[in-house]
């Protein structure tokens, strides 16, 4: 059996959206970051990290929500993981890209801009994150204004993993990125996207 350790309002939203593309069935332990939960012994000996996701796929217990993404695509088959060493050394490639250029500055961005409580903001850091979001969403656009996808002729877990990543660029103006904006919401059309959407946003 697959167990899913996060709630869809954190980084395991990732994790939701390939289980929905793969339609596996998993239990999911529905603890948002930080949750007591995750600060247990037990959950420590899954992931020292004490963060989510995690898997225990069977008793095989993997972290990081991109790795656990290329597993499950990889061990359903699934054509979501590409056949083709070049395509599959670019899913890597963008996911490890990011990884290092998006996965925190965005989280910051949106936090610092929208949604912590106002007193708490701090537009400095919201800045800081915003110009480093620029150049990186500036390369994306270049990549996506050549090519519809972002590793070879087809959707696949490059691109489900970065626009998962991007889940709050779906609500910034990205007028300025048009190739970036109609892949985003391309993305985000898909059944499983939209299902993991509804859940996040309660609906
Ligand atoms: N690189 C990790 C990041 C995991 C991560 O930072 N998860 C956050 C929630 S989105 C968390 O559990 N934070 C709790 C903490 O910082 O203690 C991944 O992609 O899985």
């Amino acid at each position: 059996m697959l167990r899913l350790y996060g709630s869809v309002k954190s980084r395991t939203i990732r994790v939701l959206w390939m289980a929905g593309e793969l339609g596996l069935t998993y239990d999911q332990k529905d603890w948002l970051p930080r949750a007591p939960e995750t600060r247990t012994p037990e959950y420590r000996a899954l992931n020292p990290n004490g963060r989510v996701p995690t898997i225990d796929d069977d008793g095989f217990i993997l972290s990081e929500s991109m790795a656990i993404n290329f597993y499950l695509a990889k061990k359903h088959k699934s054509p979501l993981f590409p056949a083709d060493p070049k395509h599959e050394a670019l899913v890597l490639q963008w996911s490890l890209w990011e990884t290092d250029r998006l996965d925190r500055q965005i989280v910051n961005h949106a936090r610092h801009f929208k949604d912590l409580p106002e007193a708490e903001r701090k537009p400095d850091l919201a800045k800081a994150a915003w110009n480093e979001i620029v150049p990186a969403f500036d390369v994306l656009e270049a990549a996506l204004t050549k090519s519809q996808w972002l590793a070879g002729p087809a959707f696949s877990v490059a691109d489900l993993n970065v626009a998962a990543a991007l889940y709050r660029a779906l609500s910034l103006d990205l007028g300025k990125w048009q190739h970036l904006n109609a892949w985003l919401h391309r993305c985000w059309e898909r059944p499983a996207a939209k299902k993991v959407r509804a859940m996040r946003e309660g609906k």
